[in-house]
């Protein structure tokens, strides 16, 4: 029996069962493959020397009435960990996946792919996961044998999922790595493409309904141009309004009552995408009366890539009534691509987690994993260093961020910054009285005569550094 306190009830209660089904195969195990050679990684405090343990991230910890695994909701992507055999467009894959490259029996393949990576999931203890539809499934002789591959798949997944516990942050659908999405899924000059588009995003949809998923991901990989010589943005705009409104009517008639998140990103794939970050997400839905039905699913890297702070982004959906979910991973400041990596700045996380947490959390996202290791990090186990160091930075900066709620540190510095908007000039000029003209009278009449006054930059920075430095972990 596992009776290990530093283990999340729920892991513990996995490994007692994968126990007795072990026992119960009686000798038969050798099918049963174990593909990470770890025990499950527990929460050992700041002080442990033991590199694959958790220093901060401790799941059953409560803050502000909640356990760190509810506030955080913290999912593990299928994608880069288990599809991706760490191949660049310059070289092959070079990671250590034996579940990848069967394609003699794509079906079992795909199996083990789902057992690798679901005893990864339940070892590193984090609540939820993310998938593709195409990283489940592979793609059939025709396309009724691809639907059909992705419901055996899912039946799967269902299995994974009732015996260690995890669950379904997101689904998605990958309508932009087939040639056929080249120009777009739901922007394709080729209402062929759109139709193609629609049949996966409905069911990859009903699968994330089905898996209990909190939330559904779009996006838009393909949706921008390349060149404005071939290109209507226009047109491509309705395409794309049409899209979202017949998911979202879909979404309905399913009874699918989870979020659904847009992924705003400014290039790359594409030169130019439309979906460029949380502002233009925000006009689009607003232009199309899809405000409410959509939120944002902001990344880091895809912030700084838009010339942003991911604190900007997250600043900008949480006080426009957008933000949804988060993908973790960050950038390399010194290059302009979609680098994904692990999380490892409590600096950059902190104010933006600030943001989050200030207006009550996640109400249905939670923060995703989207990372890719470096591709010379071969070994399997090194998916474990990412993750634990990505978690541990992200807690850190939760705990930073719960802090400086607490003390109301920065609420407090706002709050006074904006105080004579509350008083009786500020709510004068907001009211329907206000005039351009009375004001200006207003002005001459009273000797209105504004002073500066300091922002505070320099020490808002020192109070956020020393939260950082003295938050107890
Ligand atoms: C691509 C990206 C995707 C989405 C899901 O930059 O972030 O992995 O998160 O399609
Ligand atoms: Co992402």
């Amino acid at each position: 029996m596992w009776e290990d306190n530093k283990l999340p009830g729920r892991v513990a209660e996995w490994l007692n069962g994968l126990g007795s089904s072990l026992s119960a195969l009686d000798g038969r195990c050798q099918t049963m493959a174990e593909f990470f050679k770890t025990e499950p990684i527990r929460f050992e405090g700041p002080d442990t020397t033991n590199p694959l343990a958790f220093r901060v991230y401790d799941a059953d910890r409560i803050v502000a009435g909640k356990t760190m695994e509810e506030h955080l909701r913290i999912a593990v992507c299928y994608w880069h960990s288990f599809a991706w055999p760490g191949s660049d467009i310059f070289g092959d894959g070079t990671f250590d996946r034996p579940w990848i490259g069967n394609t003699s029996d794509p079906m079992g393949a795909a199996r083990q792919k789902m057992d690798a990576a679901f005893e990864f999931f339940a070892k590193l203890g984090t609540p939820y996961f993310c998938f593709h539809d195409r990283d489940i499934a592979p793609d059939g002789a025709d396309y009724g044998e691809t639907v059909s591959n992705l419901h055996a798949m899912v039946d799967y997944a269902a299995e994974k999922m009732d015996e260690t516990g995890v669950k379904l942050l997101w689904g998605t659908a990958n309508v932009f790595s087939h040639p056929r999405f080249a120009a777009g899924a739901a922007t394709n000059p080729d209402p062929e493409a759109f139709a193609f588009a629609a049949s996966q995003v409905r069911h990859a949809l009903e699968a994330a309904h089905r898996l209990g998923g909190t939330s559904y991901v779009l996006w838009g990989g393909r949706e921008g141009y390349e060149t404005l010589l071939n290109t209507s943005m226009k047109q491509e705009g309705e395409q794309l309004a049409r899209f979202l409104t017949l998911v979202a009517e879909h979404k309905r008639k399913i009874g699918f009552t989870g979020q659904m998140f847009l992924e705003p990103k400014p290039q790359e794939p594409t030169k130019h995408q439309y979906d460029y970050d949380s502002a233009t997400v925000h006009g689009f839905l607003e232009r199309y009366d899809l405000l409410g039905e959509y939120y944002v699913n902001i990344e880091v890297n895809h912030a700084t890539l838009g010339g942003h702070s991911f604190h900007h982004e997250v600043a900008y959906a949480v006080e426009n009534g957008i933000f949804g979910s988060i993908d973790a991973n960050r950038g390399d400041p010194q290059n302009g691509w979609d680098t994904d990596q692990f999380p490892n700045s409590v600096e950059e996380l902190a104010p933006a987690l600030h943001e989050i947490f200030a207006a009550g959390g996640f109400k249905g996202g939670g923060f995703n994993f989207d990372t890719k290791l470096r591709r010379q990090s071969l070994d399997r186990i090194d998916l474990f260093h990412g993750h634990i160091g990505g978690i541990d930075t992200l807690a850190k900066a939760f705990l930073v961020a719960m802090d400086l709620i607490e003390k109301e540190t920065l609420s407090k510095a706002r709050t006074d910054r904006y105080a004579g908007w509350k008083g009786d000039l500020g709510s004068y000029i907001m009211s329907d009285n206000a005039s351009l003209e009375a004001i200006s009278d207003k002005v001459l009449a009273e000797r209105i005569d504004p002073k500066p006054v300091s922002g505070q930059q320099e020490a808002l920075e020192n109070l956020v550094n020393r939260a950082i430095w003295s938050e107890r972990s």
